[in-house]
């Protein structure tokens, strides 16, 4: 009998590798706005270390010396709008499939009566949209608990999101394990009082993880980590 009683899934780059998708949405609509502005994969590996693609969109365009009134809060939140519909429909589009191990690991903890949550940077329209095209109308029903970025003053590496998660799940750091991708993931479990187990993806390989409790290549072998 595992004495972990949740877990709680990251989802950009740990449920699914959706990050090239972010990016391409991204350089649709900086398009879409007549923008021209491209992001490609060494930049967005950069600008991935600020978490938020509205707080990453402000990041950029500081650097590039736009005058404030280019930055209002709303001229940022209409992009960010339409990038948002620019992603949700390349996921609706099969552009992201699970991770290797994802849905099994998924089911599995089910099966044992392991709770299921999310706790991600992201916002709710992207994870509804990613949890059904890959496991159907069903998919955002597996987890109890759906904290997304929007939902807390600050995003990762602040634990505000896996706050909310455990204080939805009424439950205890100790009682629970937290799956993530990046090294701002990690700090926001640890900051919560959470184990951790990293699974690097694409744009994260790069990054050092000493601080979680295992390092894993996926999660082909969670049903037996689960147990011990
Ligand atoms: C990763 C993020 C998100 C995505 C882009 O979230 O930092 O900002 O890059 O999504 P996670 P938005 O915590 O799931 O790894 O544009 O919706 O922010
Ligand atoms: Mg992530």
């Amino acid at each position: 009998m595992t004495r972990i009683r949740a877990v709680i899934f990251d989802v950009d780059g740990t449920l699914a590798e959706t990050e090239e998708a972010h990016r391409t949405a991204f350089n649709e609509m900086f398009s879409h706005f007549g923008l021209d502005w491209t992001w490609d994969c060494d930049l967005y590996r950069e600008l991935l270390k600020v978490t938020g693609g509205k707080e990453r969109m402000r990041h950029y365009a500081e650097r590039k010396g736009l005058s404030a009134e280019a930055l209002q809060p709303q001229t940022i939140a209409d992009m960010h709008a339409v990038k948002t519909e620019c992603y949700v429909a390349l996921v609706a589009a099969g552009q992201c499939p699970l991770r290797v191990g994802v849905e099994k690991a998924i089911r599995h903890a089910s099966e044992q009566g392991v709770r299921l949550a999310i706790a991600t940077t992201t916002s709710h329209a992207n994870v509804d949209a990613l949890l059904t095209a890959t496991l159907g109308p069903e998919g955002k029903d597996m987890f109890e608990v759906i904290a997304a970025g929007d939902d807390v003053p600050r995003k990762k590496p602040a634990p505000d999101v896996y706050h909310l998660a455990l204080k939805r799940l009424g439950l205890a750091p100790s009682e629970c394990v937290a799956i993530e991708d990046s090294a701002n993931g990690v700090a926001a479990a640890r900051a919560a009082g959470l184990d951790v187990w990293v699974t690097p993806s694409v744009y994260t390989s790069h990054e050092s993880f000493e601080r979680a409790a295992r390092v894993l290549p996926d999660l082909e072998d969670f049903a037996r980590l689960l147990a011990l």
